[in-house]
């Protein structure tokens, strides 16, 4: 999958040539080009934002820096590649696994990281009517700008990917999968600290610890998620 990543911040995606994500890049499963927005702004500060027309509280991501990017990037995709533009936005779609699923069979994804009150809605407009955009939340909070959203969503797509995670299994069982929470895990000692592991996990009969291990997803869903359970 190539994805590039638009922001004027390109320090925070160092964070992905670590652990997992590092390694997945260097298998060439994952190809990451991160882009300085500001290399696309032609004034001699570099400038990237204005103030808000019609007034208002801080500043604007400006459409000029964001068309010249945002073209470099599309005029030199795989002519068949269909691109996917993703501005991280708390004003999108929330992210899920399911939509994290979905984009991992993507061959490419752009992510487009605003700023200060957001990007100049025409860049949507634009991009949207040329080809795919999508604005997407991580969740409801507010973050300072794109780029932690996007580290997020890139390292929970990236996993899914075939062959990234080298044991496939390890993606069954994991929360949001079957919709419920994972269940608790224990390794060796056997006693910790007077704190026993459950005697089932011990028993060795599998059909028994896996109804165990139901039960748990279960019984923590309904404490901490019951939305997810429809209750
Ligand atoms: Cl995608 N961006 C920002 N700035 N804040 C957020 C978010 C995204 N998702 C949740 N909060």
């Amino acid at each position: 999958m190539r994805i590039d990543v638009v922001t004027i911040f390109p320090g925070y995606f160092d964070a992905l040539e670590l652990s997992l994500m590092g390694k997945a890049r260097d298998r060439g499963f994952i190809d990451l080009r991160v882009h300085d927005l500001r290399d696309s702004a032609h004034d001699k500060h570099r400038t990237v934002d204005d103030t808000p027309t019609g007034g208002g509280a801080g500043m604007v991501m400006k459409p000029e820096p964001w068309s010249v990017a945002l073209d470099g990037i599309l005029g030199d995709a795989q002519a068949d590649a269909d691109p996917l533009i993703i501005f991280p936005s708390p004003a999108g779609e929330v992210f899920t696994q399911s939509m994290a699923r979905e984009l991992s069979s993507e061959s490419h994804l752009i992510f487009g990281c605003g700023r200060y009150e957001g990007i100049d809605q025409r860049v949507f407009d634009e991009y949207s009517e040329r080809g795919r955009v999508r604005l997407v939340s991580i969740g409801d909070y507010v973050l300072n700008g794109g780029e932690v959203a996007s580290i997020a969503m890139i390292e929970a797509i990236g996993r899914l990917i075939p062959g990234v995670v080298g044991n496939p299994e390890s993606l069954v069982e994991e929360s949001h999968e079957d919709g419920l929470l994972e269940y608790p895990s224990y390794t060796k000692p056997a006693e910790w600290r007077g704190r026993r592991v459950p005697d089932v996990l011990l028993s060795g009969n599998h059909a028994a610890i896996s109804a165990w291990r139901h039960e748990q997803s279960v019984e923590r869903t309904r404490r901490v998620r019951p939305e997810l359970l429809g209750d």
